[in-house]
């Protein structure tokens, strides 16, 4: 399963937007939690319009909440362990004065972003050195491993440069090599700026700077007040509406993270429909029409015949299945299509 993990220091609103996503509230004292947090995708909520079927189910993910990132010097290890599998990283920066105090004293979001990052960094190699400590106390001086300390001294050099092994290019047999490690400095990052109401719409100094440093790592920053958005989730559908017209933002902020989130994971959704049931699923990008009815259950990828797929676009601007179908849009393929976002498919199966 595919998870993103949330990170940034202490009191920067993590566990406020991990519980704004999932709708869980982990214990307090809890190391780590981990939770499903649907994916608000308004094709699903035209698609449910038109079939009005008994069960609309959105499309999710998986986020873990960290607890107890300390800034210093790789401290932090033990804690990062609960999100290492994660494939994508949402990077909470706190730049709201709040009630608590910051951690270290005040608010300067452009250093607790680097503190965060230098923390991973740290981690990393600590990861390398484990293993370079391990290979290298092995006796033998052909021992297993050995052949993998050329690309480990590379990895830590590169490291001890304060660069991301994202930067770092590999060959594929050192890719192979390094199977089985797993760093931080790899994964990319959603930014969220954790902002006081009052800052929501605004952009000062450091946010342009923060923004332009995101630019160049290739990742996306959004701005939010968790604050609000959990004062938003407390009031009705309605009233939200109203609410959300006022500050005139078209939807809640936790959102768009978990659609930005979904999409740094490498996911599209694909779609169900019918009377019973309205549905999006996440595919990974490039899956297969195969992939896809096992998505949905493994008998259906087993006697796997053939899937009827129409596009979402074509079936909202044609008004209904059977208009697609009468000028020729809908496809019959094989196991082997690729799955488009936001195709409608329908698995035909024998088991
Ligand atoms: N004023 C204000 N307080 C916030 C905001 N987001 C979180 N907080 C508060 O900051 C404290 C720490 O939040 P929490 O989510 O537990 O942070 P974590 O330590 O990163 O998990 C809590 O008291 C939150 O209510 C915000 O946007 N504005
Ligand atoms: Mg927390």
């Amino acid at each position: 399963m595919l998870t993103c993990g949330i990170v940034g220091l202490p009191q920067s609103g993590k566990t406020t937007l991990f519980t704004l996503l999932t709708n869980y509230t982990p214990p307090e004292g809890k190391p780590s939690a981990i939770a499903m947090a649907n994916v608000p995708d308004s094709r699903v909520d035209r698609l449910s319009a038109m079939y009005q079927p008994r069960k609309t189910v959105y499309g999710q993910i998986q986020v873990t909440d960290l607890a107890g990132l300390s800034e210093g010097t790789g401290k932090s290890a033990a804690f990062l362990d609960s999100i290492r599998p994660a494939q994508a990283l949402i990077h909470v920066i706190r730049a709201f004065e709040g009630d608590y105090p910051h951690p270290l004293g005040s608010i300067d979001p452009i250093r607790d972003f680097n503190i965060v990052n230098h923390e991973l960094l740290l981690a990393d190699m600590a990861l390398v050195e484990t293993r370079l400590d391990r290979i290298k106390s092995s006796s033998k001086t052909k021992g297993p491993g050995k052949e993998q300390l050329p690309v480990l001294e590379k990895c830590m050099e590169h490291l001890l440069d304060e660069k991301p092994m994202s930067l770092l290019p590999l060959t594929e047999e050192e890719q192979q090599q390094l199977q089985g490690l797993i760093f931080f400095t790899d994964k990319p990052q959603l930014l969220v700026v954790n902002l006081d109401e009052a800052d929501l719409g605004t952009t000062p100094q450091w946010l342009d700077k923060l923004m332009t440093i995101s630019q160049e790592k290739g990742w996306r920053l959004l701005t939010l007040s968790a604050q609000i958005e959990k004062e938003i989730s407390q009031l009705s559908t309605e009233e939200q509406k109203v609410f959300l017209e006022e500050l005139n933002i078209l939807e809640p902020g936790t959102a768009l993270v978990a659609r930005e989130a979904y999409t740094l994971l490498g996911l599209i959704a694909f779609f169900t429909v019918g009377i019973d049931e309205v549905r999006a699923w996440a595919l990974k990008q490039g899956g297969t029409a195969v992939d896809a009815a096992g998505t949905i259950h493994s008998d259906l990828a087993r006697g796997f015949i053939r899937a009827d797929v129409l596009s979402y676009e074509d079936l909202i601007q044609l008004g209904s299945e059977a208009a697609v179908k009468e000028k020729g849009l809908a496809q019959l393929v094989g196991k082997d299509y690729i799955v488009q976002d936001g195709d409608i498919v329908h698995i035909r199966f024998n088991v």
